[in-house]
């Protein structure tokens, strides 16, 4: 087989980025591990800054998001049991993010990357990079036990933290930066209506809340839990109890109902750089991993791969190699304030049961900062509803 990009992993990333080159009337095959239907079931992501929208609408794969996701112009921050409302519309002139979830995005772009005629091979397996410092480059795998190869131009490694791609590159020409929280995130989808009509980030003495949502009928929260806890050792009367006394008011409940979904994610920030050798391009979760207080990772995703994709464009259109020599250094500047802003997230949100009463005391002077100066809040919102692309 042959084509001009071959594109490992079919996650936000590797969908977006066949998609946007098609645009451009260029080739790729995307080739994924798991099958159509777990990909289109795998619940995570769920905010998407105005930028990631806008790119999507922009793009054909909005009518569904327009319809279904929910807008939101603010956000609220409770601690010291009050809350505070960020209007993000007022402090940014008027941005906003949508709610919509990740998985429904996925089925978004697979259905009109297939519709357009896309070559995506689910369930393959064995996936193996080669000859990425050559002028062409092959990926080798399996698909119904039948060896397989691809010849292309250029590798895209989608693959997420735990794909082959980022470990193609040897060890002394990338440069790895990690950091482990000591904060686990416990997350639920339940049927019941919404309880509040914007999220709410809850900094509370017991632990960090969050209170999202998916659609009228479903919602969705978490809680701050040890990382090393186990999900069996949370029944959901333990979850309600918890869920409640972080951030329930005098005068506001939080609605509950049935748990039809619960799990726990570790916490941890992760770089790699550089995102490109060779001829393979990095883009998302395979070259970086941000905490999702920020709710940054499918954004920082979906921005790889328009630099990418435009990177591409001009070499193939305007035989110009610029913005692809530039790719990695374009993407990291982006992806480090992300990386900033998701950690101090985390940091002003939850609960650090080392940290001395004085440390707590300048957590929350932090939360009182950003919510009663405008210069904060501007700052936090202007970063929640995503920084501008620039290049
Ligand atoms: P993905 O989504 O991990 O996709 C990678 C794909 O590659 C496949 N793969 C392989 N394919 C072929 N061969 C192999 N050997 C392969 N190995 C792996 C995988 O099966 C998979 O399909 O990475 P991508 O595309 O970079 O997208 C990144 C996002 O998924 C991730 O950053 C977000 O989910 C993070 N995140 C959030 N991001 C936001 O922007 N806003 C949010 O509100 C938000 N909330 C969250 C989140 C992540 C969470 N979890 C579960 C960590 C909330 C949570 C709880
Ligand atoms: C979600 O709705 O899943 C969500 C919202 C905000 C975050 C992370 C996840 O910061």
């Amino acid at each position: 087989m042959r084509t001009q990009v071959g594109i490992i992993g079919a996650g936000p990333a590797g969908l977006m980025l066949s998609h946007l080159l098609h645009l451009q009337g260029i080739d790729s095959i995307v080739l994924e591990n798991r099958s159509r239907k777990e990909i289109e079931g795998t619940i995570r992501a769920g905010v998407l800054e105005q930028g990631t929208v806008e790119l999507l609408k922009g793009t054909g794969v909005g009518e569904r998001l327009v319809k279904e996701g929910s807008v939101h112009h603010g956000i609220e921050l409770q601690f010291n049991g009050r809350r505070h409302r960020i209007n993000m519309n007022e402090l940014t002139g008027g941005k906003s993010i949508t709610v919509y979830a990740q998985h429904e995005v996925i089925k978004d772009l697979v259905a009109s990357r297939l519709h357009d005629g896309a070559q995506i091979y689910f369930d393959v397996r064995d996936v193996r990079l080669l000859d990425i410092e050559t002028s062409s480059p092959k990926i080798r795998f399996r698909k119904d036990g039948v060896e397989e190869e691809i010849e292309c131009d250029f590798i895209a490694g989608c693959d997420g933290y735990h794909g082959p791609s980022r470990k193609s590159i040897p060890e002394s020409e990338r440069k790895e930066f990690k950091h482990t929280y000591p904060f686990g995130w416990l997350g639920i989808l339940a049927e019941a209506p919404p309880s509040n009509p914007e999220l709410i980030y809850s900094n509370h003495e017991s632990g960090f809340a969050l209170i999202s949502t998916r659609s009228i009928d479903i919602q969705r929260y978490y809680l701050q839990v040890d990382p090393s806890e186990h999900i069996e050792n949370w029944s959901d009367d333990r979850i309600w109890t918890e869920l409640h006394k972080r951030v329930d008011l005098k005068d506001w409940k939080l609605n509950d109902g049935p748990i039809i979904q619960k799990n726990i994610v570790s916490m941890r920030s992760f770089i790699c750089e550089t995102m490109q050798y060779g001829r393979l391009y990095l883009a998302g979760d395979a070259t970086h991993i941000v905490p999702p207080t920020g709710a940054k990772g499918l954004n920082l995703a979906i921005a790889d791969v328009q630099v990418l994709s435009n990177a591409m464009k001009k070499y193939y259109h305007e035989q110009q190699t610029e913005l692809l020599t530039r790719y990695s250094e374009i993407c990291t500047r982006r992806v480090w304030k992300a990386q900033r802003f998701s950690a101090w997230m985390t940091r002003m949100l939850h609960r650090n049961f080392e940290h001395s009463p004085f440390e707590y005391g300048l957590q929350l002077a932090e939360l009182d900062l950003v919510t009663s100066s405008q210069s904060a809040a501007k700052s936090l919102a202007e970063q929640y509803v995503g920084l501008p692309l620039e290049y």
